[in-house]
């Protein structure tokens, strides 16, 4: 699973990275900081089944800190796009290349309208003016993308007389759609299959936009969220579903608890001090305090909560070798922790762990109410799952 992050020069996206990931990355106060993207590794946070079973687990893919299991899913940062951007604009929207396999898009917008359009520094900047043009150069890239191989395509189905959806999967299979988004797509224009041959430029625009949409969902990060003033800005985002937050509070809470002057859990709306502060290391911690009480947290955990579990559907399975141990054959209690489609059956997780052990199904144990289940036993979130196999 691949988490996108994308928006303007200079709001905040290498920060929200820096924050989700602790990578080292350049973070500064001017547009065009990021040219090369960062690849990194991103947390969602789940409660961990050992508080249900009341035995101290021992993670192998994952980790967990008091109750909290935090599972891990790859993101990505890139460089900012610019209005024109298809047209050669800013460093172009070739960049972009780097994030076709993703999954889901987070768009970081500056919420306090102090960076304008390239991400210079203004004032009064309506951060909605964000969103439209972001949108649109992602739609003109898809375009982009679909348009070049269309004809190549209509004109091979005409040849093989094939299956003209299923050919379009394996020619845009490189920007991760899926036969299910091309008929959900279709769908919501209230198109039918048979009208795709004949889709001229103007449809094929509205397609690829649709396309864009179901293929990578995206959220909106409405960043910068401690500067003050910025909460005047959300009534022009009201049609929208924003996450507000401060990435800069988030980086600041993880570095102090790194460096042990706090104990902070990512995603929770407080923290302690654990060492004698100077006056000034106790200001800053105190606004922290403040900003996460009234957010109900920094907003950077919540949002890639929200970008992998519900945007995305997911669930979080944890396979387990021994059901009455808890333990894989080495003995780590609640060891694994899969990230799953939601409404997978236990057949999926089976196949998930390896393709020999989904052949040779025999049964499931769901071992929190210790019933044993079948193949099309449909998880849910947080379960825990032994998978009997003849393998
Ligand atoms: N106050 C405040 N400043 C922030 C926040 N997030 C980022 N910044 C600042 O905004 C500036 C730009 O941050 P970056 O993370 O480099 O922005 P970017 O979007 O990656 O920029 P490019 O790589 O140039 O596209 C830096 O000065 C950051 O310290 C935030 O939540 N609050
Ligand atoms: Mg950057």
């Amino acid at each position: 699973m691949l988490v996108g992050i994308v928006g303007k020069p200079n709001v905040g996206k290498s920060t929200f990275f820096k924050a989700l990931t602790m990578a080292d990355v350049e973070i500064a106060s001017r547009p065009f900081t990021t040219i090369k993207p960062n690849r990194g590794i991103a947390y969602v946070k789940i409660p961990c089944p050992e508080t249900y079973f009341n035995k101290k687990c021992d993670p192998q893919n994952s980790s967990c800190i008091k109750g909290n299991r935090f599972v891990p899913v790859e993101i990505l940062d890139v460089a900012g796009l610019v209005p024109d951007a298809h047209k050669g604009k800013g460093l172009g929207n070739k960049f972009l290349d780097d994030l076709r396999q993703a999954d889901v898009f987070i768009h970081v917008i500056d919420l306090s309208g102090k960076t304008d359009a390239e991400g210079n520094e203004i004032l009064g900047y309506n951060p909605l003016n964000d969103i439209k043009f972001l949108e649109n150069e992602l739609d003109k890239w898809f375009f982009g993308i679909i348009d070049k191989n269309w004809s190549n395509f209509v004109r091979r189905v005409s040849i093989t007389k094939g299956d003209f959806t299923k050919e379009m999967v394996t020619s845009l299979s490189g920007l991760g759609i899926k036969y299910e988004h091309i008929m959900q797509a279709l769908s919501n224009l209230g198109m039918k299959q048979d009208e795709l041959k004949d889709v001229k430029e103007e449809k094929l625009l509205e397609l690829s936009s649709e396309l864009r949409k179901v293929s990578k969902p995206m959220l909106i990060l409405a960043n910068k969220a401690d500067i003050p003033g910025s909460e005047d800005n959300l009534k022009f985002l009201e049609n929208y579903e924003v996450i507000v937050c401060s990435s800069d509070v988030e980086l600041a809470l993880r570095e102090a608890n790194n460096k042990e002057i706090i104990d902070y859990i990512p995603g929770e709306d407080k923290f302690e001090i654990k060492k004698e502060v100077t006056d000034n290391q106790k200001k800053a911690l105190e606004f922290m305090e403040s900003f996460l009480k009234k957010n109900q947290g920094s907003g950077a955990q919540k949002a890639i909560n929200n970008a992998v579990f519900d945007l995305l559907q997911s669930i979080v399975i944890f396979p387990v070798e021994d059901e009455n141990k808890l333990t894989n054959n080495k003995g780590h209690i609640l060891p694994d922790a899969f990230i799953l489609p939601k409404k997978s059956k236990a057949i999926d997780l089976a196949y998930a762990i390896h393709t020999d052990i989904g052949n040779g199904f025999v049964r499931a144990v769901d071992c929190k109410t210790k019933r044993s289940v079948g193949k099309d036993y449909e998880l849910n979130n947080g379960n825990v799952i032994k998978i009997h196999s003849t393998k």
